[in-house]
């Protein structure tokens, strides 16, 4: 009994730190087969490398003994946490991001879609909290920003890897954020969403100047819009935008604006708005169920 709460703990200390068993191996010079071994509860070490272990771990030998009330088969679920992400995300090469993320992804069996929204969008959030109250560093904001933009695509090239689905010619979808807006993180997991949903994806991004958005418009013709806004002083520039789009395009696709910087009302205020997407799984059911919308 002693000896899987040992196992247990061991592994759900060394997620906490941010660490593969190869690492932990490295760090502690027991080696990742004697790591191995010690998680799977076939061998138990002795004092002195329990002692060092502790150490490495930031812990007291005692915390291995420790009951930390989890729920036996919820105890791969506890291994993981956004604290514990947010070290790795902001320590580690992106191989171990990838390889934290997706075991927190299969121990809770998520669909890319709720990796997105509960793990990298809750992620993003904290993150904003923290700097906020001056706990992260901006060049650590910027890491993590980075390392979760490359997560995004590595999470859904894994996904199309496993389930590949035909692209709909019909399908054409585009996204751009507002100009001045250097946030795009949320519009390009949509981009994601939308690839893995069939769709032919144009991503334009940030910084797009109005007339080459509208030359992009006539050209690739996407039924399908996102345009991301999260800081409401750049309402203004878009709806000049918009209403530039709105003024010199035929053939209008359907624009759905979203984001922290928009709210109903404004949508409202721009005439070629079609809605206001308030959360994650609202966008995501506009792509999935897109043949109610077309
Ligand atoms: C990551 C980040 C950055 C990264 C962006 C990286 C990138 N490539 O996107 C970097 C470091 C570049 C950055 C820069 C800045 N940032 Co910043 N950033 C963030 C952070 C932490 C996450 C942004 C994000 O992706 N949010 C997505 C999710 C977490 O937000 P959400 O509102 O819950 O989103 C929901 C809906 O709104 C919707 N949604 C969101 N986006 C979209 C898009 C579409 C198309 C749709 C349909 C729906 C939708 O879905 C989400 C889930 O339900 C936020 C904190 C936060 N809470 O958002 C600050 C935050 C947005 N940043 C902020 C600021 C102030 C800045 C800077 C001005 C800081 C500076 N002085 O340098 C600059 C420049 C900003 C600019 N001109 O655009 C402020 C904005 C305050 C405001 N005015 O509203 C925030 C809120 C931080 C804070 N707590 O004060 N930032």
């Amino acid at each position: 009994m002693e000896y899987s709460l040992f196992s247990r703990n061991l592994r759900y200390y060394r997620k906490y730190n941010g660490l593969t068993q190869n690492q932990l191996g490295l760090l502690s010079r027991l080696g990742q087969v004697s790591i191995a071994n010690y998680e799977a509860g076939r061998r138990f070490p002795n004092e002195k490398n329990l002692s060092v272990l502790a150490k490495v771990l930031n812990i007291e030998v005692s915390t291995f003994f420790t009951d930390r009330n989890i729920d036996i088969q919820q105890n791969n679920l506890s291994a993981f946490s956004i604290d514990g992400f947010i070290k790795v995300l902001i320590h580690e090469t992106i191989d171990s991001c990838f390889e934290y993320i997706v075991s927190w992804k299969e121990s809770l069996k998520y669909s890319l879609q709720k990796t997105y929204n509960n793990i990298l969008i809750s992620t993003l959030r904290e993150v904003g909290n923290r700097w906020e109250k001056n706990e992260l560093l901006i060049a650590e904001e910027h890491i993590i920003s980075e390392k979760i933009r490359s997560l995004i695509i590595l999470l859904s090239n894994k996904e199309r890897s496993l389930k590949l689905t035909p692209v709909r010619k019909d399908l054409v979808w585009l996204g751009f954020a507002a100009p001045g807006e250097q946030h795009y993180l949320v519009l390009l997991m949509f981009a994601e969403i939308a690839r893995n949903n069939g769709w032919e994806v144009f991503f334009v991004g940030k910084d797009i100047p109005v007339h080459d958005l509208i030359k992009a418009l006539m050209v690739y013709k996407p039924k399908v819009v996102f345009v991301s806004i999260q800081m409401e002083e750049l309402q203004e520039k878009l709806t000049n935008y918009l209403n530039e789009i709105d003024f010199k395009l035929k053939n209008k696709p359907l624009i759905y604006v979203g984001g922290r910087g928009c709210h109903t009302e404004y949508a409202k205020t721009v005439n070629c708005v079609d809605g206001f997407i308030k959360t994650f799984n609202q966008g995501c059911k506009i792509l999935i169920n897109v043949e109610e919308k077309l």
